[in-house]
């Protein structure tokens, strides 16, 4: 079990193959991921000033990649704070669970692929911010 703090949420580099008519990124599960893959999806035609997430997840983990454009995470895990920039394809914030975030500042065209540890469910979310204080003990 990952701790769960924001310190434990990396941007990942991810492997690249490169060749003249572009590039590849390539994700198997188990080799290139902390975790096992049982959900994708990705959000995009994002209204300019738009902002998505404003939840926490009780054991969800994800990877988010900018597949296209850029746009902001703020992570919060109830004590401390830090934003990410994301603005390159090879680039992976891995999001351990119980951490909140905000999602902002989406470019235009911004496309925001979310690669999940697990099947949507709704009761894995938190969306109250004093719930999720409570749920971390503060
Ligand atoms: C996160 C950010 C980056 C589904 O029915 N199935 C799904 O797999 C998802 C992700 C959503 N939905 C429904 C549930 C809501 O009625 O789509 C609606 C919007 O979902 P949500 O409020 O979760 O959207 P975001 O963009 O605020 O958050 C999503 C992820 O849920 C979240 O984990 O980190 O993308």
């Amino acid at each position: 079990m990952i701790d769960s703090t924001i310190y434990n949420c990396n941007v990942l580099t991810l492997p690249k193959i490169h060749n003249r008519a572009g590039n590849i990124t390539a994700l198997n599960n188990s080799v290139d991921l902390p975790f096992d893959i049982n959900r994708v999806y990705y959000i995009y035609d994002i209204p300019g000033g738009e902002m998505r997430g404003g939840h926490a997840h009780k054991e969800l983990q994800q990877l988010i990649i900018a597949v296209s454009g850029s746009f902001d995470i703020t992570l919060d895990d109830g004590h401390n704070r830090k934003t990410v920039s994301l603005n390159r394809s090879y680039y992976g914030l891995h999001i351990v669970s119980g951490i909140w975030r905000d999602l902002s500042n989406f470019s235009s065209g911004a496309i925001c692929l979310v690669i999940a540890s697990h099947r949507y469910d709704a009761s894995d979310y938190i969306r109250d911010y004093q719930e999720f204080l409570k749920h971390k003990g503060r």
